[in-house]
C-alpha cells in the first residue's frame, strides 16, 4: 500500500510546503466562468450541449454543467491518457453554494468529538507527522455518473461518463485518528462534515455517515494528498475522506469535523437523499412504487473504450488497438471482455498494470476490422467477486449506479 512512500519525511515536507504556499486561494471561477469561453462540446444525449471552461482555479479545460455550486465534468478523452486522472482535469461536484475560497492551512483544525474518550483538534501538521502515512489508488465516482443517459430522463446533474476519476490518495487511516480519540463502546456510526454550507440556514448542511465498523476498517482514510500534490481546493483542500470502493457521496471534502454517534444518522443527506431501490442493480421500472430503499453504498464494475468513439472510422483489414479503462467497483477487475460483433462473441482483453483493487485498470486488445460497414464494439468488466456489467441499463428515479455494458458504433471503411 505504501510502497511509493520511499521517504516519508520528504513527502511530509512536500505537503506541508504546499499547504503553506497555497494555503489561501483567493479567486475562483464564480460567475466569471460564464462567458469566459466560447468553446463547447456535445455530450451524446438530448440537450447535451455544454460549454468548455478554463475559468476555475487549479483546473484545466473542463465541461461546465453548473457554475455555483460548481459541477465540472472531465472531458472523456482525458481517460485515454493514463490510469490516473490529473488533478487539474479531475471532476468537481458540490451541493451547497457557499464554499470557502480561502483556507488558512496553519489555522485549519480537524476536530473529532461525540461518543469518544477525548475530543481531538488536529492541525494539518499533526495529521502529517503524528500518524502513519498511507497511500491508495482509488476511483472517485459520483453516484450519478452517466445520469444523462437515463431513459426516461431523470432530474439531477446531467453528467455523461466523466463524473469519475482515479487518483493516488495520500493521508492517514481514519481508524488511527479514531483510535487516538478512543471510540466509546456505544458508537454506531461516524459522521463527517466539511467547511461548505448553505447560504440560507434552512439548506441542510452536507454531512454523511458511515457505520462504525466500516469507519474503522483501516481502508477508509483522511487524505491530504492527491497524485503526489495537495488536493485542489475544489476537490477538498486541505483534507477529504476517501472511502475506497464506495460512491463519492461519502468522500466528504474540506473535512473538518468528525462526530462519533451512538445512534444511526437520520440527517437529510443520509435519510432522504442518495437512496437507491434495494433491488438488483438498483433497478426499478419508471413509476414503480412499493420497493424498499437504502442509502447508496458500494460501486459496481464498469469499463470503457477510451480511444475510439461513436462515429469514428477505421480501415478494413488494418489492425488497430482498442484500449480503455475498467474498474471493479468494490473489488478488483478479474477480466475485461470485448466484442467486435455487437456482443455475439466475447474475447479476453489484455489487462495492464494492477495499481490495486480500487483503481482504474487499463486494458487493450488488437482488432482487425473485417467487412465494411457499421460495426459495434462493446466492452464488459467482470470483477473478482464474479459480478459483471449488465447487458441492459438499470433505471431509478435518482439516476444512480449506471453500469450497463458500453457500446461504441464505428464505421469500417
Ligand atoms: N463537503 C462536501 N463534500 C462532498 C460533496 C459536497 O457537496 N460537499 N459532494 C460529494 C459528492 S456527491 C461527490 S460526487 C464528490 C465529488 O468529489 P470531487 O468534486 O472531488 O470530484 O464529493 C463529495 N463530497
Ligand atoms: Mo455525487
Amino acid at each position: 500500500m505504501s510502497k511509493e512512500l520511499s521517504s516519508e519525511a520528504m513527502l511530509r515536507r512536500r505537503f506541508l510546503q504546499a499547504a503553506g504556499l497555497f494555503g489561501s486561494i483567493g479567486l475562483w471561477g464564480g460567475t466569471a466562468a460564464l462567458g469566459a469561453t466560447t468553446k463547447s462540446v456535445r455530450l451524446p444525449f438530448a440537450n447535451g450541449e455544454r460549454e468548455l471552461t478554463n475559468a476555475f482555479p487549479q483546473k484545466g479545460e473542463m465541461i461546465l454543467l453548473r457554475t455555483r455550486p460548481p459541477l465540472l465534468e472531465t472531458p472523456f478523452d482525458v481517460f485515454d491518457h493514463g490510469v490516473f486522472t490529473p488533478n487539474n482535469r479531475f471532476f468537481v461536484r458540490w451541493h451547497l453554494p457557499y464554499i470557502p475560497t480561502q483556507i488558512d492551512a496553519e489555522a485549519f483544525r480537524l476536530t473529532v468529538h461525540g461518543h469518544v474518550g477525548k475530543n481531538l483538534s488536529l492541525s494539518l501538521h499533526q495529521l502529517m507527522t503524528e500518524f502513519e502515512p498511507v497511500e491508495i489508488a482509488a476511483v472517485n465516482q459520483c453516484s450519478g455518473n452517466s445520469r444523462g443517459f437515463f431513459d426516461p430522463r431523470v432530474a439531477g446533474g446531467q453528467w455523461a461518463n466523466g463524473a469519475m476519476g482515479c487518483a493516488r490518495w495520500t493521508g492517514v487511516r481514519l481508524k488511527d485518528v479514531l483510535d487516538r480519540a478512543g471510540v466509546n463502546a456505544d458508537a454506531v456510526q461516524v459522521r463527517f462534515n466539511g467547511l461548505d454550507s448553505g447560504i440560507i440556514a434552512s439548506t441542510p448542511d452536507f454531512i454523511k455517515s458511515l457505520d462504525i465498523d466500516h469507519a474503522r476498517d483501516g481502508e477508509v482514510m483522511i487524505a491530504y494528498g492527491m497524485n503526489g500534490e495537495q488536493l485542489p481546493l475544489l476537490n477538498g483542500f486541505p483534507t477529504r475522506l476517501i472511502v475506497p470502493g464506495w460512491y463519492s457521496t461519502y468522500w466528504v471534502k474540506m473535512l473538518n469535523d468528525i462526530e462519533v454517534l451512538n445512534k444511526p444518522d437520520d440527517n437529510f443527506w443520509m435519510a432522504k437523499a442518495y437512496l437507491i431501490p434495494d433491488t438488483p442493480n438498483a433497478n426499478v421500472k419508471p413509476g414503480q412504487t412499493g420497493f424498499h430503499s437504502v442509502p447508496i453504498n458500494r460501486m459496481v464494475p464498469r469499463s470503457f473504450i477510451t480511444n475510439l468513439r461513436d462515429g469514428d472510422r477505421v480501415l478494413a483489414g488494418h489492425a488497430v488497438q482498442v484500449r480503455g479503462i475498467a474498474f471493479g467497483g468494490d473489488t478488483g477487475v478479474a477480466k475485461v471482455l470485448w466484442s467486435n460483433d455487437g456482443g455475439t462473441h466475447w474475447r479476453d482483453a489484455t489487462l495492464e498494470e494492477d495499481h490495486g483493487k480500487y483503481s482504474f485498470r487499463r486494458w487493450h486488445a488488437h482488432y482487425t476490422p473485417g467487412s465494411r460497414g457499421e460495426n459495434t464494439l462493446m466492452v464488459k468488466a467482470v470483477n473478482s467477486n464474479g459480478v459483471e456489467q449488465p447487458d441492459a441499463a438499470n433505471w431509478n428515479a435518482g439516476g444512480f449506479m449506471r453500469n450497463v455494458v458500453e457500446s461504441t458504433k464505428i464505421t469500417v471503411a
